[in-house]
């Protein structure tokens, strides 16, 4: 009789319906392996300086002397470790900006600091900081204004030729570069050589993008190009921080065209079924212009709004571009300064101590009931590890319980980016004292998604993944 109903066991098991044991497959656009670099940045910093530094505007006309660019003190040292320590990971230059004024002196125009009073014309300050970038761990990336208010030839195919010259001196000499920046603003009025006049381009071929971007390919294949629509990564669609709360990092680049309605929301948000992996890249000014303003030292964004900042654009899977413009003596001011210090301070102290490190996890469903792809990956903190569900299931929930009761004010999740994004909703319960009470709800997670709850203890969370375009896969959860 036992030897039977063993064998009626064995039996039932074997003819049960197979479940799903493969690993998951890809769903959508998925990051290239530079994306996937570029995400895990999370920060980097921008630095806007030229004539402008010295004229006190935001755009030069073209007609600056290079005689005004004279940084008495120039430190890159002090820009980068202050970038560095408080936990920037790349930094972008504007090596050349819309007025043509070049910061390192280029054999292709006159309008450079070679012809400035800075180290008796022998100055080279992308040399200086890619240098100063690479000493320290920083990736260096390249800002090169495509619209050059200071060219007699700009609109001029021959215009082309010289902004391809200008690139290949800087991806040969300066690199490795891992971003390139392609500022959207085109065209209007300008200096042009004497001509002092208002040129008007066609955005959509006279740059003749595709082989540009080729020529840089060829030199450096692993650039992440950045402009309005990418290729590499987009614009968010404003300057003052905000990544959208739904953030998909797919779009569908052909649809998009400068001057189409809602083409700043479809920039924040992306497009849940976009054809191609472009994320948002969030740029914003510590400043309220991107050039160092002697009359804005009182208006230095404080610790808290770059706080604030930092969860509208990491906290919402974006990467935060954030500009620290040097003053003209080369030095970051002491305003700036202390606010990344202070913002610093405050990132350590809110995420301090993870309460779900090595916390066991639950959940309703466990792809093929696998040991590989148990929720209890989800605290080991191995972004290569994930937990994930059956095929055809794309709601569950995960319990993540701790030792004892612990303050959560944080909850920070990430989803496997590598097969796709694929979360389209979730929420977030806490249980104490014998109830389950509502922490939060929200739409994408994507590489980060860090929500901020209303602080109080509790002994375990749940996260109820309500809608997803696949199976969802996160990779980590934490608590703060
Ligand atoms: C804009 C430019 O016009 C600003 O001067 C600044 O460089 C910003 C980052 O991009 O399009």
């Amino acid at each position: 009789m036992r030897t039977s109903l063993l064998f009626a066991a064995v039996l039932l098991v074997a003819c049960s319906p197979k479940k799903t044991v493969q690993a998951p497959t890809a769903l959508g656009p998925v990051p290239s392996e530079s994306q996937l670099a570029w995400h895990n940045m999370e920060t980097n910093a921008f630095i806007h300086f030229t004539t402008n530094t010295f004229t006190d505007k935001e755009w030069g006309f073209g007609d600056e002397s290079p005689k005004i660019f004279n940084p008495s003190d120039f430190d890159p040292n002090q820009w980068i470790t202050t970038l560095k320590d408080t936990g920037f990971k790349g930094v972008i230059l504007t090596c050349k900006h819309h007025d043509g004024f070049c910061l390192w002196p280029s054999q292709y125009t006159e309008h450079s600091i070679k012809n400035s009073p800075f180290q008796g014309g022998k100055g080279d300050i992308v040399k200086a900081v890619s240098d100063a970038a690479r000493a320290n761990g920083l990736k260096f990336g390249v800002y090169l204004s495509p619209w050059d208010r200071n060219r007699a030839d700009y609109g001029t195919p021959e215009y082309i030729t010289y902004y391809r010259n200008q690139l290949k001196e800087l991806f040969t000499s300066y690199g490795p570069v891992f971003e390139m920046w392609f500022d959207g603003a085109n065209g209007g009025d300008g200096y042009y050589g004497g001509a002092k006049e208002k040129r008007k381009i066609d955005g959509a071929h006279f740059y003749d993008w595709p082989t540009t971007l080729n020529m840089v390919r060829e030199m450096e294949p692993d650039v992440i190009f950045f402009s309005d629509a990418g290729p590499g990564v987009r614009w968010v669609g404003n300057e003052r921080g905000l990544a959208g709360e739904t953030n998909w990092n797919t779009i569908t680049p052909d649809t998009l065209y400068a001057g189409q309605p809602g083409i700043t929301d479809l920039l924040n948000q992306g497009h849940e079924n976009g054809t191609a992996w472009i994320p948002a890249e969030v740029d914003v000014s510590i400043r309220p212009g991107w050039f160092y303003h002697a009359k804005e030292d009182s208006l230095v964004k404080s610790p808290e709004q770059l706080f604030e900042i930092y969860l509208t654009s990491v906290g919402r899977g974006s990467t935060l571009l954030l500009n620290v413009p040097p003053d003209r003596s080369g030095h970051f001011h002491e305003n700036d300064v202390a606010a990344l210090k202070g913002f610093k301070a405050l990132l350590s102290n809110e995420f301090r101590t993870n309460v779900a490190a090595g916390a066991s996890c639950t959940a309703t469903n466990v792809r093929g009931e696998l040991q590989n792809f148990q929720a209890g990956l989800l605290t080991d903190g191995n972004p290569e590890t994930y937990w994930a569900t059956d095929d055809d299931v794309t709601t569950a929930s995960t319990e993540i319980s701790f030792k004892e009761a612990k303050p959560v004010k944080y909850v920070v999740l990430q989803e496997y980016i590598k097969l796709g994004q694929r979360v389209k909703s979730f929420n977030i319960e806490a249980y104490s004292g014998g109830t389950w009470r509502p922490l939060a709800s929200a739409t994408t997670i994507g590489y980060k998604r860090i929500i901020r709850v209303n602080p109080g203890d509790a002994e375990k969370i749940r996260i109820n993944i309500t809608a997803a375009k696949g199976c969802p896969l996160l990779s980590n959860v934490e608590v703060y």
